[in-house]
């Protein structure tokens, strides 16, 4: 079981393929493209695919594999042959985007991912909610936060833009780096110290896939110093799962470009559970918060306890999740009706 143990290995996943029985094999998924999975066994990287029975009755997306899942193999190498997925066991967390109106329609980007770095970088990218949208999608993946702040050099008021998050860095880690001046560094790394699975999301040029490389090849990159073409460096795949010299492993932005589709209005309720749970204590049951009396919210904005400014972000974001939500069922309507004019214009062939 060598080859899973920085992967996250553990006595329970050990019990869990125990249980399937001699003839079954324990894997993780590094990645996935066009259905063929890329996993690491006890023994080696193979591919995959997925049994005929179980792409049978995978209804719903989440019924399929995804990067990060722990799965079951009928073999542990592919020398004779793709390896077939059987099953796959219990997922601790899942990052999903929904793709339509109804459950059945999410997507799993990652599974399994113990701590999200969520990257942005103190120049110009900085972007309170923005931080919050990424806030949110970890809340409800399942997956712990931490707010790894980069580019310190490129930053003179760190205090302000600390203050600016100051509502959530008392339940989420806040991180400073530089990669300039090699500071905060070290911090990253007491999170993989049990071989954790680490994602990294945030834009494009935070500066993610730089401290991936730190941490994957740290003495090497001492040497190298900071360049500022990070071509040729570390190929690191998208969206693959690669495991860290020392234990743990990370997956650089699990194929989030997206992230903007957030949709769940239950989890703007988690990032904002004071007000929610505020909202619970209003007189009226469909209190609007705005004139109502007996409305705990607007009272506590009065005696100073919830600030005017985070109660408007909420109301931001809330709305923002409608109009996300909706944007996102336009968006599958469209997909709908080009794979509809597909198979209309294929049958139409057939015909003459
Ligand atoms: N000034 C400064 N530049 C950085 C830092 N970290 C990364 N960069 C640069 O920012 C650019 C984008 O970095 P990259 O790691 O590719 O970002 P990614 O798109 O998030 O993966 C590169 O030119 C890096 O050299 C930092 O701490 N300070
Ligand atoms: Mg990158
Ligand atoms: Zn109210």
């Amino acid at each position: 079981m060598e080859r899973l143990v920085p992967f996250g290995l553990n006595d329970e996943r050990l019990k869990a393929i125990k249980d399937y029985g001699q003839a079954f094999f324990l894997g993780r998924v590094l990645s996935e493209s066009q259905g063929i999975y890329k996993v690491m066994s006890n023994k080696k990287e193979l591919y995959a695919r997925v049994k005929g029975s179980l792409g049978y009755t995978a209804s719903r997306r989440e019924d399929y594999p995804a990067v990060g899942d722990w799965v079951v193999l009928d073999r542990d190498d592919d020398f004779h042959g793709k390896a077939v997925i059987h099953d796959i066991l219990a997922r601790k967390s899942m990052i999903k985007r929904k793709v339509a109106g109804n459950r059945s329609d999410e997507q799993i980007i990652a599974a399994n991912i113990d701590i999200i770095f969520i990257c942005m970088a103190l120049n110009n990218d900085f972007n309170v909610r923005r931080l919050e949208r990424y806030l949110v999608l970890c809340w409800d993946s399942g997956a712990k936060p931490v707010i790894v702040l980069t580019k310190a050099d490129l930053c003179d008021d760190i205090s302000e833009k600390l203050d600016a998050i100051a509502d959530y860095a008392y339940e989420v880690d806040v991180l400073i780096t530089s990669m300039v001046k090699m500071e905060g560094l070290q911090q990253l790394k007491t999170y993989t110290s049990e071989t954790k699975t680490i994602a990294f999301i945030g834009s494009s040029g935070v500066g993610k896939s730089s401290l991936i490389n730190y941490m994957l090849d740290e003495d090497k990159f001492k040497v190298n110093g900071l360049r500022n073409d990070d071509k040729g460096r570390h190929t690191t795949t998208h969206r693959e799962l690669i495991a860290l010299p020392n234990g743990g492993c990370v997956i650089d932005t699990p194929g989030m470009r997206e992230i903007q589709l957030l949709d769940v209005e239950e989890s703007v309720d988690h990032s904002f559970h004071d007000i929610e749970s505020l909202a619970s204590q209003c007189r009226f049951k469909n209190c609007q918060h705005e004139s109502e009396p007996g409305c705990a919210v607007r009272q506590a904005i009065q005696d100073g306890i919830l600030s005017e400014k985070r109660y408007q972000s909420y109301l931001k974001l809330k709305r923002e999740a409608v109009y996300m939500e909706s944007k996102v069922n336009k968006r599958v309507q469209r997909e709908q009706k080009k794979q509809r004019k597909k198979i209309a214009k294929s049958i139409r062939k057939y015909k003459y």
